[in-house]
């Protein structure tokens, strides 16, 4: 059973304003920048500053002044940011960090976390 149009209505499926319909106007890159991840070190009471400085220096790149810093942040605050990356690039050297903290049988934990900056 056909339900009759209303009156003042335009037909069903018919838009009788501009919202949507028109010329499409690219407005996105074309090439979408690829999601991000923070690479996290956390706090714990055993892991000596030092060893903390020393994967800062190796595995994220960072000066010892920079390193120092992170490292303080992280013991002051619980929580701190090595850097940022793509997904593979962070989980490697999340794996990196934990694979050295277990062979020195050190409880460093270290984790990503998806960096939301409004794109997606
Ligand atoms: N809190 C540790 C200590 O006093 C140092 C430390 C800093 C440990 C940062 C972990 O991610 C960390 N020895």
């Amino acid at each position: 059973m056909s339900v009759p149009n209303q009156p003042n209505k335009p037909p069903i499926g018919v838009d009788d304003d501009d919202a949507g319909i028109g010329v499409a106007v690219k407005s996105r890159q074309k090439t979408k920048k690829p999601a991000m991840y923070k690479v996290l070190l956390l706090n714990d009471d055993y892991t000596p500053m030092e060893f903390v400085i020393h994967v800062l220096e190796k595995y994220f790149d960072k000066q010892n002044d920079e390193a120092v810093r992170i490292m303080l942040h992280v013991h002051q605050k619980g929580v701190g940011m090595c850097g940022v990356y793509t997904y593979e690039v962070a989980e490697t050297k999340v794996g990196q960090v934990m694979d050295m903290a277990r062979q020195h049988q050190h409880p460093l934990q270290c984790t990503i976390e998806k960096d939301g900056d409004g794109d997606d």
